[in-house]
């Protein structure tokens, strides 16, 4: 065996090179999954998640209580009238968490402002730009020459509040999760839960599932749970998916419950535990997103929503690049009516994107062209 591996790989044994005849045909490959694991634990772990839905149901409360850190503390109030002016902006904010020398890096995508304004329709436009936008940088960067420093800013997962004061889902609901579905996993959850009673959360579930089915709404499906995994996990799976849509209650204050000071909300007639499995599924959605659906996440938003986002550039830049292909399309051509203003402006856009990724690869090829020279 060569003894270079040692000082490639210091944390590995490896015995010495006279030790035993046996050992010649050993090359030494099996401990590749540790060096991957040590790696990726070394460089620890990325995760964006998004919050929207409407203002002042608890998303910022949540997220902070999430990962047990104030991420808003430099944030600046807004007076009344900027907050009507600014009707979605959008912000982020990253911070890095380690735990037993693991370590996450972790990017909160805020969505402030919807429902502030009077008129809330596309209200879901601008998050849905910004989710594009992220899917552009990637591919602008992963088609690049500087591919080692890619920034990876695309949005693993949202995090839908509904509010728990309706009888289901309302119109804006149903618009902004089927405006989103396409390009983020979207887990929908019952906000400020605590307003309710165990039988109307229950009830509550119930119709939004309903629902979800009934209008066609794709929320992220979990995974099922391998045959092979023991009864304990495959028990917690099931209750897991059964608690769908979870429905969470935030805190950013420590209070005194039963002897023990805990994340909770004080009311005069008692207090309602943000931990506590019986007030919330706070726990349940911690736990599926830190513990046992992060990977999948990432997955999922990599290997499905952004690979549609790249197919559908490159087969546009093809059809631009090489004009008969357009020609050839089996597709029949679009209506001969003239687009509305809107359309327009979205055309214009995929236009310009379109020019800066078409600019972009005329570089590259450049570039290439001149190292080989
Ligand atoms: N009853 C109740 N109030 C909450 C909860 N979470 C947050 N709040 C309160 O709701 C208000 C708005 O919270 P915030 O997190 O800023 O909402 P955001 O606009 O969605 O980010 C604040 O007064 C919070 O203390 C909750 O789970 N239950
Ligand atoms: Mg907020």
């Amino acid at each position: 065996m060569s003894r270079v591996g040692a000082s490639l790989c210091p944390f590995i044994f490896v015995p010495p090179a006279s030790e035993d005849a046996q050992e010649k045909d050993y090359v030494g490959f099996a401990t590749l999954p540790n060096q991957v694991h040590r790696k990726s634990v070394k460089k620890g772990f990325d995760f964006t998640l998004m919050v929207a839905g409407e203002s002042g149901l608890g998303k910022s409360t949540l997220v902070n209580s999430l990962f047990l850190t104030d991420l808003h503390k430099d944030r600046k109030l807004l007076n009344a009238e900027e907050r009507v002016a600014q009707t979605v902006e959008i912000s982020r904010h990253t911070v890095d968490i380690e735990e037993k020398g693991v370590k996450l890096r972790l990017t909160i995508v805020d969505t402030p402002g919807f429902g502030d304004a009077v008129n809330n329709s596309e209200c879901w436009r601008p998050v849905s730009e910004y989710i594009e936008q992220q899917f552009e940088f990637y591919f602008r960067d992963e088609s690049g020459l500087n591919r080692k420093n890619i920034q990876d800013h695309r949005v693993h997962c949202c995090l839908y509040f509904i509010p728990p004061f309706g009888h289901g889902l309302r119109p804006v609901d149903v618009e902004f999760m089927k405006a989103l579905q396409e390009k983020v996993n979207v887990v929908p959850l019952i906000a400020k839960a605590d307003c309710l009673t165990p039988p109307e959360v229950k009830r509550l579930k119930e119709k939004l599932r309903e629902e979800i089915d009934e209008y066609g709404i794709k929320v992220y499906q979990f995974p099922d749970c391998d045959s092979d995994e023991d009864d304990e996990f495959k028990r917690q799976d099931r209750e897991l998916k059964a608690s769908c849509p979870f429905a969470v209650i935030g805190s950013n204050t420590v209070v005194e419950a039963r002897g023990q000071r805990v994340r909770g909300r004080l009311y005069p007639w008692g207090i309602v535990e943000v931990e506590n499995p019986s007030h919330c599924d706070f726990v349940k959605l911690r736990t599926m997103l830190i513990r046992t659906h992060m990977h999948d996440l990432k997955d999922v938003t990599s290997e499905g929503h952004y690979e549609s986002y790249r197919a559908q550039c490159i087969h546009a830049l093809s059809g631009r690049m090489n004009p008969d292909r357009r020609v050839q399309s089996p597709l029949p051509p679009p209506p001969l009516s003239s687009p509305d203003a809107e359309t327009e402006k979205l055309i214009k856009k995929k236009d310009d994107q379109l020019r800066r990724m078409q600019q972009m690869l005329q570089k590259m090829q450049q570039q290439m062209h001149e190292q080989d020279l």
